[in-house]
């Protein structure tokens, strides 16, 4: 027992049960590059239980202890095997009625069976808990991931039997020291809500692998890091369509090259994207890669070295239907209507929304900004909340740096100004820019709002300014947007990373009347008609695309939406501001 985290009596006692899990914190450093990789899926019907007081962590349950040392059988408190059973991946708040507000623990379990075909390592992945996994295979802990949206890999090489258990406690736990923190504006959903998957591997395996146009200079630059020190020296990259293959020296563990080439360029109208193969050993890899480049000078945004408008919309990650687990077809779905309304980007708020979106956004045209979850007043001066947004930080873009949709890294959403703020978002942003230069950070910034300017002293260490204004609704005299835009001088682009009004879909009025759809129209136009007097506003993301499910909004009228969408909660009803925007995003012209 004693193997795992002590005793069962010193586990019923312990003041802070959690803590001794925290010693195996599964952070970025597990991740592995494995888009194409043939995985098995470990998807399907899971035992689950709702665990509302921690026990099976308190008391050890996956120890599956049933007798004593004489065969004596002890009393249980739970039964794996014969609990009911919950589809994986989905959000356990759409599963049943009792669980739709559930906030706590949750116990997933399921046997398996693995078989060896020759494989030296063997890994599970999972693409998404909400927000704490604890995870336990064949009674050991393997250790614990915090963080709702972003994949972990665990080895479970040498823990794999014939037959195996594995049981994942899920916490969904609100809490002030969470990134996010307790308080934010959308749904808590819980749950093992994306896949979760085998990955068999040889010893020695590419890891880690990067693929880019070169910030400096033509041509490619390419990455590779292995698991260990490898073996042999050399790994081959090729693209056979730009009749490259090349030899990367690896010492250490770690290889870079740069590449004579000339690839066409990924444009939102012509997402060119190649097949690039990287082989060492026993291990390959296969990656569709876009080559483009994005870059800020003063005030403008240069696309593959021409300027570019940023027509973009904001999107949270639900569906009606399955909640944070959207399907592919359904984020398809929303990048047409997105298309359709003209948009060539879109910001992903706010949090990592799942890989595909940013997979289907390379094959089908729209440039992201993607974010974590540093959303309003977390403790900005915990450390450990640092470490946490660090590390949210660092999966998302290691899990993305391919990507050429991606172009905007957010580093947090509407956090005041003060000065344990400033040191927290500085220290993302710098980390960001060390981690991947080839991209632009932003955050979604306030404005002095008494004296009606563009001022946040985050703007010195970010590439591109976001900045969230509710003109006409929060702030219901429109005259002061003019002025705090007449006021401002910004020396780098502004982009509207939020603007909007609620409107509840068929609810019709005069202009005046909130919360219906004439009144969100009017706060469109008035924004638009705005934005087109400020030459250095370089993109604009309404809020929001679609109505969304939200805890705090309890007025009748919203009944627990967000109702600000500019189509409807399922997507299927275009408000009158979603024609404004389309217009809007017609007419202007970089
Ligand atoms: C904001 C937040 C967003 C909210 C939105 C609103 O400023 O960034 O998360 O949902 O306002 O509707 O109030």
């Amino acid at each position: 027992m004693s193997e795992n985290n002590g005793t069962f009596v010193e586990s019923i006692h312990l003041a802070d049960h959690l803590e001794p899990y925290r010693k195996r914190l599964i952070t970025a450093n597990s991740m592995i590059s494995d888009r194409y990789r043939a995985k098995e899926s470990l998807n399907g019907l899971w035992h689950y239980c709702v665990d509302q007081y921690d026990t099976c962590l308190r008391s050890k349950w996956f120890e599956e202890n049933y007798y004593d040392g004489d065969g004596r059988p002890f009393p249980l408190d739970y039964s794996f095997d014969t609990w009911e059973t919950i589809k994986v991946p989905s959000c356990w708040n759409l599963h049943s009625d009792k669980l739709f507000l559930y906030e706590g623990s949750i116990v997933y379990t399921r046997r398996f069976i693995y078989r060896n075909h020759g494989e030296d390592k063997v890994f599970i992945k999972f693409g998404g808990a909400a927000y704490e996994a604890y995870v336990f295979v064949n009674k050991k802990y393997m250790g614990m991931h915090e963080g709702a949206s972003t994949a972990f890999y665990i080895d479970v090489t040498d823990v794999l039997e014939d037959e195996n258990r594995i049981v994942v406690v899920v916490n969904n736990t609100r809490k002030r020291t969470g990134v996010p923190c307790e308080n934010t504006d959308w749904f808590n959903y819980g749950g093992l809500y994306r896949d979760v998957e085998i990955l068999r591997l040889p010893k020695t395996f590419i890891q880690y692998f990067t693929l880019c146009l070169a910030t400096e200079g033509k041509g490619l630059f390419a990455t590779v890091q292995l698991n260990d020190a490898g073996a042999g020296s050399k790994a081959v990259l090729r693209i056979e369509e730009l009749d490259i293959k090349a030899d990367i020296d690896i010492r250490s563990g770690k290889g870079e090259l740069m590449i004579n080439a000339d690839p066409v360029l990924w444009t939102p109208d012509n997402p060119k994207l190649y097949d690039v193969k990287v082989e060492y050993g026993n291990d390959s890899l296969c990656e569709r890669i876009g080559f483009r480049s994005i870059e800020v000078v003063g005030t403008d945004v240069f696309h593959n070295g021409e300027k570019i408008l940023l027509k973009g919309v904001c999107a949270h990650e639900e569906s009606v239907l399955n909640g944070k687990a959207v399907s592919e077809e359904e984020i398809r779905e929303y990048y047409q209507l997105a298309k359709e309304m003209n948009c060539n980007y879109m910001r992903l708020a706010h949090y990592p929304h799942s890989e595909a979106c940013a997979q289907i956004a390379d094959e089908v045209g729209m440039l992201l900004w993607e974010e974590v979850p540093v959303y309003w007043a977390i403790e900005f001066g915990n450390r450990r909340v640092y470490e946490n947004a660090e590390n949210q930080l660092t999966e998302l873009i290691k899990r993305g740096i391919n990507r050429a949709s991606t172009i905007i890294w957010s580093v947090g959403n509407e956090n005041p100004d003060a000065d344990d703020r400033l040191l927290f978002m500085k220290s993302l942003a710098q980390h960001s820019k060390k981690l991947d230069p080839s991209r632009l950070v932003s955050a979604a910034c306030l404005v002095n709002g008494e004296e009606l300017i563009i001022e946040d002293r985050l703007i010195d260490y970010i590439d591109i300014v976001g900045i969230n204004e509710y003109y006409g609704w929060y702030v219901p005299d429109f005259s002061q947007l003019i002025k705090l835009f007449n006021n401002s001088n910004p020396s780098k682009p502004i982009i509207i990373s939020e603007f909007g009004a609620d409107a509840r879909v068929g609810f019709r009025g005069t202009k005046d009347e909130l919360m219906t759809e004439d009144n969100q129209l009017y706060v469109y136009q008035r924004q638009i008609e705005t934005f087109k007097q400020i030459p250095y506003i370089k993109g604009t993301s309404p809020w929001i695309f679609f109505d969304f499910r939200c805890p705090r909004r309890t007025h009748p009228v919203q009944n627990y939406y967000n109702i600000k969408g500019l189509l409807s909660a399922d997507k299927k009803y275009k408000k009158p501001s979603y024609f404004a925007m389309q217009e809007f995003y017609a007419s202007w012209k970089a």
